[in-house]
């Protein structure tokens, strides 16, 4: 039988393990799902119907998951070897199928719930050594199989691949006769497959060691103090394509710099509370959860958040009240500011009176329900209503210190924006989504927020017509959004493009302005102006 087919299957092969070696080690970096392995397999069980899910869990137990990648690393395997039979013809069709399969890894990557843009890193970095281990090796596998010691006459006398080959490649029948080319091709194949799988083993090991997920599923919760007040049966409006009330963790925006997520150990993990104060705090994650929990629903904003954009969300925070701890270290009278620091080095400048003039900052342990997602700032963050993230809202929170204003600048104040930065009212319209075809009478709907102040007003105009009011849903508390909805004749507008414009107004009495501005420095404003057609 003829086999170099086999020895470009396995150059395939060889340059697939190391494209899936190389990504685990970065991964143990980069952060927990950032694997493709884990992540493909991870969207494998998104789009799985729940029964045959149901099927897997009650057939393998724990293994399923397990197994699963077992499936994707056989499916890459045999892609892999494809690529490497058609890498033969030409070198492209070989770097063709890594790159497809660099382009699923990287979207299931970024898929994932806990990841943003970095998560690509793994797939592109381990598809970047399979592209260059590929060349070498499917040259060696040509030299090989052209190589003259390598045409095998079908003779009895070589039966069993002995007669006649070099020592050593006897031992390899199924891929036919020896010769030096031969052993240097499965040196080199081999060679790759065992670094793939040094660097595979060390980061998993690394990424475990690394981590402090099981630190994380292990936390109990303790109940809270003071419960969330409940939220009103009117303040979730049922309208297909509206922002959900609560936005689950999954879906909850993520805006930080960390580039490698912080793997903060609850074990090990230290508070400490310094500056200008009477008496310096030092408290563990125990100490924390061993004080009185206080749990509010809060609407969260990103100063980043463009007119219109979904850099907002609202949760169930549980947490120790920032105004408890504030009073037992007791800050100087001018202690006007106080920083926060992540454990990744990030700093925060927030008005320390905003911290204790009654509203509810937190020091935030939970988010809906479970401890604090790493992504999230687990395992503690601050949770301040009213002001924009980055000058309030520290994840991975290790230290805070009492300063002032005019002695030190936050990490974003240097980078051109405000040090102050209250969130401004904004409203949105969530449905319908821009250049929808719409007739009839259609539900326009979004959310507003206004946080400390809430929301009074809102009100929707048609192709810069006079502007109508908009039912309102339940008010909650000044500190979460609040939806509405307002119902359009379009038969009134006729068929064609129209516009659609949404402004909100406090309860202060102030109306959004109509002039756009920009985020920076201190957060955009301008009407979110939707445009659909109507039929
Ligand atoms: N450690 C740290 N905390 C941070 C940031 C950061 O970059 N690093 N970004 C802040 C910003 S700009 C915002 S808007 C919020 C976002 O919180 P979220 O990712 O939980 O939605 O986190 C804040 N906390
Ligand atoms: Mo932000």
């Amino acid at each position: 039988m003829n086999t170099p087919w086999k020895l470009f299957a396995l150059a395939g092969i060889a340059s697939a393990a190391i494209a899936i070696g190389v990504a685990e080690l970065v991964a143990a970096f980069v952060g927990p799902s950032s694997s493709p392995l884990t992540a493909v397999a991870g969207a494998v069980v998104d789009r799985v119907p729940r029964s045959l899910e149901q099927f897997g869990v009650q057939t393998f137990g724990s293994w399923d998951k397990p197994l699963l990648t077992v499936v994707v690393i056989l499916v890459v395997a045999g892609a892999a070897a494809l690529a490497g039979v058609l890498a033969r013809r030409h070198i492209g069709f070989g770097l063709g199928v890594i790159a497809v399969f660099a382009v699923v890894g990287a979207l299931a990557a970024i898929e994932r719930p806990d990841s943003t843009s970095y998560a690509v890193i793994p797939t592109l970095v381990g598809a970047g050594a399979a592209m260059l281990a590929l060349s070498p090796l499917v040259r060696r596998a040509a030299e090989a199989s052209t190589a003259p010691d390598s045409r095998r006459s079908a003779g009895p006398a070589d039966v069993g691949g002995a007669a006649g080959s070099a020592p050593g490649a006897a031992d390899t029948p199924w891929l036919g006769g020896g010769g030096a080319s031969r052993r240097t091709f499965l040196l080199l194949a081999g060679g790759t497959a065992g670094a793939a799988v040094v660097a595979g083993g060390a980061g998993r090991l690394l990424a475990r060691w690394r981590g402090v997920s099981e630190q994380r599923a292990a936390i109990r919760l303790p109940a809270p103090a003071s419960p969330a007040p409940p939220v009103p049966a009117g303040a979730k409006l049922d309208v297909a394509g509206i922002t959900p009330w609560t936005t689950p963790n999954v879906d909850f925006y993520r805006v930080d710099t960390a580039f490698v997520l912080p793997q903060v150990n609850p074990d090990t993990y230290r508070l400490r509370i310094h500056g200008r104060v009477r008496r310096e705090l030092t408290l563990t994650y125990d100490d924390l959860l061993g004080l009185p929990l206080v749990e509010r629903d809060i609407t969260l904003a990103c100063v980043s958040n463009e007119v219109g954009g979904d850099l907002t969300g609202n949760a169930r925070w549980l947490g120790v009240r920032l105004k408890d701890l504030l009073d037992r270290v007791e800050p100087d009278a001018d202690a006007d500011q106080l920083v926060g620091r992540s454990a990744d080095g990030w700093t925060c400048g927030t008005p320390t009176a905003a911290c204790r003039d009654g509203r509810d900052a937190i020091l935030a342990v939970g988010m809906n329900g479970e401890p604090l997602p790493i992504a999230h700032g687990f395992p503690v963050r601050m949770v301040v209503p009213g002001l924009y993230g980055y000058v309030s809202a520290t994840k991975w929170l290790v230290d805070l210190e009492l300063s002032r204003f005019g002695d030190f600048d936050a990490y974003w104040v240097p980078r051109g924006w405000s040090q102050q930065a209250p969130i401004k009212t904004a409203s949105r319209i969530d449905t319908p989504r821009a250049s929808a075809e719409v007739s009839g009478t259609v539900t326009v709907a979004g959310v507003a927020w206004a946080q400390r102040r809430g929301i009074t007003k809102v009100e929707v105009r048609v192709d810069s017509g006079a502007w109508q009011p908009a039912t309102l849903a339940a008010s909650d508390s000044t500190d979460t959004w609040r939806q509405w909805s307002w119902r359009w004749d379009t038969t009134s507008a006729g068929p064609g493009n129209h516009a659609l414009e949404v402004r909100a107004t406090d309860a202060t009495g102030v109306t959004q302005s109509a002039e756009p501005r920009p985020p920076a420095p201190n957060g955009s404003e301008g009407y979110h102006r939707v445009d659909v057609e109507v039929r």
